[in-house]
């Protein structure tokens, strides 16, 4: 393979893939060296050798299950890769048409499918990251890029910074030495180059303007600068300083119970989640001594009451009646199906001013009917409330776009798959690094654990360690 790449090297020269002298780059640079990949197009069996080389060069393709290429001149080079190694393809548009669905990938596609990105050659990354972007908005999983050319110009770098592993057929100055071994360019010109690479920097404010704000991969600390609602930057505030982005489900049923579960484990948590209306001796007297804990222990108190009716309703049940949730629990849950009048009430209701919202656009609960197109409508519900919405309640990783909401993801568990009555679980390092959670919230492995102080000390110690490893860049 390798005298394969040798004499593929050799041939881009002849066909005038690669020119030396003096030319402007996509990003404004100039450069003595200049690959211009458009014209393999016109060369069917250089086309297939170059196929035939990135699928050798990325060892195990068929750990993709979908490819696709940079527009526009990696397209060709995909659909090679794809007919030879038998892994399907998507294709990025690079503006969204504007009639009928408005696609911004087109091919058939599962969440979470592991893409392969393609490209001819890489400067800056830039390029790369934008078909990124629009491929993990679409919610496919991009971990690597195989590129026929590296310029060494910043461009591995910046894409490990993002998460994206570069595999690169030919270093520039690897592919100079062919050539000059070959007596196709003289040592003069080596040079040349050589001091144009050592001498080329692309500018950071150039690469910085194109960054992906992947949630996924960013730190708590900048994600809380760009949350809008109060109690999203209170929780992000409070998961760095505390190091725990664990939320217990309290649901526990005597007043004395859950006073003692709070205390002990309110060391471990960010957040203490309730059913208020499963305590059998409920008395508005609980609140206060609960509100103290919360206080000392740096926790927020978030009623897990699922509104789900008509606005005017639910303003009654959020801030009046026995339980009077707004004066205690700044942060409540909410369904979607009844239209956004329930967040407008929530946002209106009397009760304490900062106030949030965990809206739920995913149900961890085996056979729930909530569709795919539910839940991309709630995330867009969502998006109109950036003021009241602190995040989301799902099972993956959506809204990756959108730093400022965080993923509170239930049916965490380390003990069972699943209960009797529909309830299905994912470990604590599944639900952080593959379905996106932020928050995880986990009930009775904990409520039910011999010493619970101490499973939620387990659980909060993975989960963070999970969080750290999620958004570490990449080094291998
Ligand atoms: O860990 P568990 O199964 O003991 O408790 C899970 C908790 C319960 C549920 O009411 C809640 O999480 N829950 C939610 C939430 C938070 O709204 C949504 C969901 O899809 N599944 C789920 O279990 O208190």
């Amino acid at each position: 393979m390798e005298d394969k790449l040798k004499a593929f090297a050799k041939e881009l020269f002849k066909i005038d893939a690669i020119k030396f002298g003096e030319y402007k780059t996509k990003i404004g640079l100039m450069t003595p060296v200049y690959c211009d990949l458009r014209v393999i197009v016109s060369y069917p069996k250089l086309l297939e050798t170059l196929a035939e080389l990135m699928i050798w060069k990325i060892g195990n393709i068929n750990n993709y299950n979908i490819i696709c290429g940079v527009p526009y001149t990696a397209l060709p080079i995909a659909t090679v890769v794809s007919i030879k190694s038998n892994v399907s393809m998507v294709m990025r548009r690079k503006e969204a048409k504007d009639y009928g669905t408005k696609k911004l990938i087109e091919g058939v596609f599962k969440p979470g499918d592991n893409c392969l990105i393609i490209e001819d050659v890489i400067t800056s990354g830039s390029s790369i990251l934008e078909t990124v972007k629009d491929l993990t908005n679409s919610e496919l999983k991009c971990t690597d890029a195989i590129i026929l050319l590296n310029r060494e110009q910043g461009g591995e770098a910046f894409l490990k910074n993002n998460g994206i592993k570069m595999h690169a057929l030919f270093n520039l100055t690897q592919l100079m030495d062919i050539l000059q071994e070959a007596n196709y360019i003289d040592s003069l010109m080596v040079q040349k180059v050589r001091d144009y690479l050592a001498t080329t920097k692309v500018d950071e404010s150039l690469l910085n303007k194109n960054v992906s704000q992947n949630r996924l991969k960013m730190s708590f600390e900048d994600r809380e600068k760009l949350a809008k609602n109060p109690v999203a930057k209170r929780l992000f505030e409070i998961m760095r300083n505390k190091q725990t982005t664990l939320c217990v489900a309290a649901d526990i049923l005597s007043a004395t119970d859950l006073l003692n579960f709070a205390e002990a484990v309110g060391p471990h948590i960010c957040a203490l989640k309730t059913h208020i209306d499963i305590v059998e001796d409920f008395n508005p007297n609980l609140i206060q001594p609960l509100q103290q804990i919360a206080d000392r222990h740096n926790f927020v108190l978030f009623e897990d009451r699922k509104f789900a009716d008509i606005g005017k309703t639910v303003e009654y049940q959020y801030s009046k009646g026995l339980y009077s949730i707004s004066s205690w629990a700044p942060l409540v849950t909410v369904h979607s199906l009844m239209g956004p009048g329930v967040l407008d009430a929530i946002k209106s209701s009397d009760g304490a001013k900062a106030r949030g919202v965990f809206l739920l656009a995913e149900a961890s609960s085996a056979g729930n009917l909530i569709s795919e197109n539910y839940t991309k409508d709630t995330i867009k519900m969502a998006e109109q409330y950036p003021e009241l919405i602190t995040g989301i309640v799902c099972q993956s990783p959506l809204f990756t776009n959108n730093p400022g909401f965080i993923q509170l993801c239930p049916g965490v568990q380390l003990e069972n798959k699943q209960d009797n009555l529909g309830q299905k679980y994912n470990s604590p390092l599944t639900v952080v690094l593959e379905k996106g959670a932020d928050v995880a919230v986990v009930g009775r492995g904990i409520s039910q654990a011999p010493e619970p102080a101490v499973a939620a000390e387990k659980y909060k110690k993975i989960l963070w360690n999970a969080y750290l490893e999620r958004i570490k860049t990449r080094v291998d």
